[in-house]
């Protein structure tokens, strides 16, 4: 349905009316499917809906003024654009509600995320980029309001890099520089922290943005006056005007009934944008809700009597098509006629994506039914299962969950039997239920992005000992001189070369775009690391110290973590997060949450080097694989001494893969950071006293030892104790599930398997804090030395 930019003045009017039918045929589309899309929740058909009514004519003017290349990041009401941009079907959109996993027909996300999600494909079958310039891009939405936000100044961002920086092969990505990044949120989720973030970070850097608020005055229930001041974006957002003496953006505000304004204000916008790199934002003032906020609730409960009639009188479609008509371009009849065969296309669309969405359950209920009439013959529970079977054959619309539920109730009818009949059940089970894990679990994270094997550093024979920010330093350098589409930025990252000097001198070298400062804007860091990455450039995103990533944590948990997931496979941002953290002091310098991490980055890997050799190994790594990762370094780590290596840029960590620094017979400790230069020393010093203890790093939180060589150590050792500074039940429960219950290492304890963390507060300040409140090499002598009294009283008599 798609047409380009051309307006009145360049083009007959012939010309421009069929473009201005096409565009109303678009809008009463999506405003049919909004309708429908309504009444399939409230029949139960679909979980919940909500919709692009009352939003249609300012999307197509968007629509108009994007370009192949260009990329949208937005929300839950542009379904009008999708569809503008021929990106969305009547059928996707309601395979989109009904959750369809086939991606085929529900190509958002394979019925991963609710309906209005949007999302285009990115990505081959394999997981390679796809020519993203011959096509329209839209980065996969997420719900939380703003969340949008971090990410599309990076996608923005990303047209700076590749027009300013020399020697990126730019061929699937860029031209010039010239794409836009897209963005579209609410009035009132304007209200957001993020929101401010980045309006105000690409002011600063000058990306080519254009924003767009689409403002009904509303967030649900809750009007503007408590929303913003002034009740309005633009008016508040004027500061940030650019003028003659000062770059800032540029905003224009315009009636979202308007068509001819809106296509002009967009033509505008993008000009100013792809030329000159400036920012823009989009004030869409006027627009309305149809139906409410969603299929939730319904707005009568909060809207006045005066604006439910303005807000029809206002509705963009019923302004767009009165300026048709006031215009000869169509007459009412004409409208008429064209509406009702809309009518008749979505009602048909709908009725296909909802036989297509069905058909998959309806083929395995009808295998069931035979499975269980074949199986039934054979059992002495024969009425049990009859009746069982008979169940779900009377089930109209029977779903999965209904069909595989049969078949595992069916089971406990056939317990101690054993016919081929029950067999045949039980394959077919097995072989379902790997269809669905397929379906509903696949694409955590890249296959095979695990299977990288270890490449050994390489030293000299008389290697010298360097401060260990060195080897970071002279790793990042090798990296950035090879790879021109690295680049690393953050809180300090550039001038200084961060705060440990991990990047001396190399803003110097590899320019100020390549090796750069930002704000103080944890979130919008993680951003533009995630748009940048989503855009064929290998970022490196800095957060000063990890008790500051809970700032970015938002962005990385609900966009990044979930990123590759969410698009099946058909998106990926491979972005590395550097930080710092481990063993400092007080409640917000000790680098620690671990527990919280691992729980909420399900999707990124999460690696914790014990040295910066291993560190840099791992970026290394890291720069050959697609999946997203956090790497921690230990912050009390970069002056000690450690060799530096000769294959700078080529040495590899794996991830998964756990180390044994000594090894032992009474006693297995587990640990990983800055915590493990204390079990080390603390081991040596059992020793004194007869233990023997092995010492396993574990390197890697997520993926966790991948080759289950913590139950070979449990196995040797019969004993196990996990330690760590997170909080008790944190990360060290996390290791302790990973051994117990899919290592299966409680087969060769002969003592209770322990963990040993730091207190349950925030650590307190100062050494002393320290001391009471993590680990101490006390501490760990005494849970160790606890453990092997108990085990020989009188080899080991009580300490205390
Ligand atoms: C972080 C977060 N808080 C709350 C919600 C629930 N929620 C969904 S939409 C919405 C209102 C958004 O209003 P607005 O930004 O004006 O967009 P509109 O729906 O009016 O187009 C809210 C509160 C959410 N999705 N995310
Ligand atoms: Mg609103």
């Amino acid at each position: 349905m798609h047409s380009e930019i051309q307006t009145k003045d360049s083009i007959s009017f012939e010309d421009f009316k069929a473009q201005v039918l096409k565009d109303y045929k678009i809008a009463v589309t999506s405003r049919e499917c909004s309708i429908l899309g309504r009444r399939e929740v409230l029949t139960g058909k679909a979980k919940f809906g909500i919709f692009g009514d009352g939003k249609e004519v300012p999307q197509l003017a968007m629509a108009k003024a994007f370009k192949n290349g260009d990329f949208r990041s937005g929300y839950y009401r542009d379904q009008t654009f999708m569809m503008a941009i021929d990106e969305l079907t009547i059928q996707q959109f309601f395979a989109g509600l009904y959750a369809d996993t086939n991606i085929e027909n529900e190509p958002m996300s394979a019925g991963r995320q609710m309906g209005g999600h949007f999302t285009t494909h990115n990505l081959n079958e394999d997981g390679s980029w796809k020519n993203l310039m011959k096509q329209k891009n839209s980065s996969s939405d997420i719900s939380p309001t703003a969340g949008q936000m971090p990410r599309l100044l990076g996608l923005a961002q990303a047209s700076k890099i590749y027009r300013n920086v020399e020697g990126i092969d730019a061929e699937k990505f860029s031209d010039n520089g010239n794409e836009i990044a897209w963005g579209t949120i609410g009035n009132a989720s304007t209200s957001e922290g993020h929101f401010w973030e980045a309006i105000n970070a690409a002011g600063v850097m000058q990306v080519p943005l254009v924003m767009s608020v689409w403002d009904d005055e509303y967030g649900i229930s809750v009007h503007a006056r408590h929303q913003t001041t002034k009740e309005s974006i633009s008016k508040i957002l004027k500061g940030f005007q650019r003028n003659e003496d000062e770059k800032g953006i540029e905003i224009i505000v315009v009636n979202g009934w308007d068509y001819v304004a809106l296509v002009e204000a967009y033509e505008n916008a993008a000009k100013i944008a792809r030329k000159e790199h400036c920012p823009v934002l989009i004030h869409v003032v006027e627009l309305t809700q149809p139906q409410g906020h969603s299929t939730s609730g319904s707005h009568e409960r909060y809207k006045s009597e005066e604006r439910l009639g303005w807000e029809k009188e206002y509705d963009c479609n019923v302004k767009f098509r009165e300026w048709i008509i006031e215009n000869n371009f169509s007459s009412a009849e004409e409208l008429d006629q064209l509406e009702k065969e809309i009518k008749k296309e979505v009602r048909e669309g709908k009725k296909e994506a909802w036989n297509n969405y069905l058909l998959p359950a309806r083929k395995k209920q009808k295998e069931l039914i035979q499975l269980l009439t074949k199986a039934a013959g054979q059992s002495s529970n024969k009425n049990f299962i009859i009746k069982l079977k008979n169940e779900l054959a009377s089930s109209r619309e029977a779903l999965k969950k209904d069909v595989i539920s049969t078949a595992r109730k069916a089971l406990r009818y056939l317990l101690g039997e054993n016919s081929a009949e029950k067999q045949e059940l039980l394959k077919w089970l097995e072989e379902y239920t790997e269809e669905t894990h397929e379906e509903y679990s696949s694409h955590l994270y890249q296959e095979n992005d695990s299977r990288f094997r270890e490449v050994a550093p390489e030293y000299d024979p008389n290697a010298p000992e360097v401060d260990a920010r060195v080897i970071l330093r002279d790793n990042f350098d090798t990296i950035f001189s090879n790879r021109p589409e690295t680049l690393i930025f953050g809180e300090d990252t550039g001038e200084i070369g961060d705060v440990n000097q991990g990047l001396e001198g190399l803003q110097a070298k590899h320019g100020k775009l390549r090796v750069a400062d930002t704000g103080i804007r944890e979130a919008t860091i993680l951003g533009q690391g995630i748009g940048m990455a989503m855009r064929g450039l290998r970022p490196i995103a800095e957060i000063q110290y990890l008790d500051y990533v809970m700032y970015a944590l938002q962005t990385m948990s609900d966009d990044l973590a979930t990123l590759h997931y969410r698009t099946k496979g058909k998106q990926k941002a491979p972005l590395i997060v550097r930080t710092r953290g481990h063993r400092l002091e007080g409640i917000w310098h000790s680098g620690s949450q671990l527990g919280g991490l691992i729980n909420l980055l399900r999707g990124m890997y999460i690696l914790v080097p014990r040295n910066m050799t291993k560190a840099a190994g791992f970026y290394n790594t890291l720069l050959e694989i697609d999946t997203p990762a956090l790497v921690i370094e230990c912050l009390n780590g970069y002056r000690l001494k450690e060799k530096l290596p000769t294959n700078l840029g080529e040495f590899k960590t794996p991830v998964g893969v756990t180390e044994t620094l000594k090894e032992g017979r009474d006693i297995t400790l587990v640990s990983y950071g800055s915590t493990l230069r204390i079990v080390e020393q603390t081991a040596q010093e059992l020793e004194e006293y007869g233990i023997n203890a092995e010492v396993i790093d574990v390197q890697s939180l997520l993926p966790f030892d991948l080759n289950h060589d913590i139950v070979k150590s449990v196995e040797k050792t019969n004993r196990l104790l996990v330690i760590d500074e997170d909080v008790p039940g944190g990360a060290s429960a996390y290791i302790l599930q990973k051994v117990l219950e899919e290592q299966n290492a409680y087969r060769f304890l002969d003592s209770k398997p322990q963990t040993l963390t730091a207190r349950e507060h925030r650590p307190a300040y100062g050494s002393d804090g320290d001391y009471f409140s993590k680990p101490s090499a006390e501490d760990i002598f005494e849970k160790v030395y606890a453990i092997m009294h108990e085990t020989n009283p009188a080899k080991f008599p009580k300490l205390r």
